[in-house]
């Protein structure tokens, strides 16, 4: 498996490409975050990412995100336009050759947590999601009194102590933890912001999802296996609708669902267990096996889960997902494609997300993005994979 990490770029990562080549990654993994969303990638711009990464005697082994305007997936303003943009930038990612691609289909939002920085029991802090403070946020501050119905009471008595006794810095703390998870340079939003944006979704339910999903794959999937590309979809974090906003890309269902609508290895899936692991219905290990084929792009991380829906980010190796079962799967997979001489017979991984350990809180670094918690993540996972290889 090919050993990577996640980068922001010169002058939005405080991690250097030098210090990341440190952990002993060969594959670095970004994104041009700071060209606005719909617009095309010039093959300049590409060029000179992938050479900076080169240079630091790393390659680009995959794009993340080549992100999606939220036009696409509302359905609504100059689709023909956007579409017509996405494939070239893919056309011009093919030239520079850079050919894996992960995305995902979260309507406004991407990883939502409420805690940047809880407590874990040997020191250093972790992401964290509260079920009582998501519904504080919902429904005292958001005033979406219809997301009572999504709670247990005791999880809705919570929320209303927790709002009493909050201080304006709490909330906006918590606001800012909810939106910490929009990459790069995208615009966070405010209470009202949010309102709006929400608003603009008013009306959009699943299928009405699944149709604008569905008019992407028709519109890219062709041109990616026209150009050699895999696209891999990354599972949506937590994996349940959130804040009234339809989710389908949650459990093996969704993921069924995507895989037969372009049965193509164009179409593929990126494992996030982490994400998938925060639904307690959702067995990871079998999404994986039942998947693997289509497995471009792997994210390891765990989680630990609470009954009332809450959960936070464990070690690596501790969380309620079985890792090494994990990395069997991956494993046994990468070892058919080579009996097959497929050529991607390396599946990439990264430590996604790690705990803020050691100097890692005095960084600054991107949240869930910290140099040493992603290391010891690694270093983790390396072993459990060379040991897995050795027997
Ligand atoms: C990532 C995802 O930061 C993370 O947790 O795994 O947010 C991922 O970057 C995007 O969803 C992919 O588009
Ligand atoms: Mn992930």
């Amino acid at each position: 498996m090919k050993e990577t990490f996640r980068w922001y770029g010169e002058g939005l990562d405080k991690i250097s490409l030098a210090d990341i080549r440190q952990t002993g990654a060969s594959g670095i993994v970004t994104s041009l975050h700071e060209i606005p969303y719909g617009e095309v990638w010039s093959r300049d711009a590409i060029g000179k990412r992938r050479d900076l990464i080169k240079a630091a005697g790393m390659d680009w082994t995959v794009v993340e995100s080549l992100p999606l305007h939220e036009d696409i997936k509302r359905g609504t303003g100059d689709l023909t336009m956007l579409f017509a943009n996405y494939r070239q930038s893919m056309a011009h990612l093919a030239a520079e050759g850079i050919d894996t691609i992960c995305y995902n289909f979260m309507p406004l939002l991407d990883w939502t947590r409420t805690d940047l920085h809880a407590p874990v029991a040997n020191g250093g802090t972790c992401l964290r999601f509260e079920a009582h403070r998501m519904a504080a946020f919902e429904i005292h501050m958001l005033g979406r009194m219809e997301a009572a119905e999504d709670y247990p009471s005791d999880v809705l008595t919570k929320a209303a102590e927790w709002y009493t006794a909050s201080t304006q810095e709490d909330r906006d703390t918590l606001l800012a933890s909810i939106m910490a998870g929009l990459p790069g340079a995208f615009d966070r939003y405010d209470v009202n912001g949010l309102r709006q944006a929400l608003q603009s979704y008013s009306g959009l339910g699943h299928s009405d999802l699944r149709a604008n999903y569905k008019r992407f794959l028709d519109e890219i999937i062709p041109t990616a296996e026209e150009l050699g590309m895999r696209f891999c979809v990354h599972p949506d974090d937590p994996p349940r609708d959130i804040l009234g906003l339809p989710r389908i890309v949650s459990n093996a269902d969704d993921i069924d669902w995507i895989m037969s609508a372009h049965d193509s290895n164009a179409n593929g899936l990126t494992l996030c267990s982490g994400s998938l692991g925060a639904n307690p219905d959702n067995d990871v290990v079998a999404i994986a096996e039942q998947n693997a084929s289509r497995i471009h792009f792997a994210h390891l991380r765990n989680v630990r889960k609470d009954p009332d829906g809450s959960f936070e980010e464990s070690a690596h190796l501790e969380g309620d997902t079985n890792m090494v079962a994990l990395a069997r799967v991956l494993l046994n997979e990468e070892s058919r494609r080579k009996a097959n001489d497929r050529p991607d017979c390396d599946i990439p991984f990264r430590p996604d997300h790690g705990h803020d350990l050691l100097s890692d809180a005095s960084m600054g670094t991107y949240p869930g993005y910290p140099l040493i918690g992603r290391m010891r993540g690694l270093a983790e996972l390396r072993g459990v994979i060379h040991a897995l290889e050795a027997i």
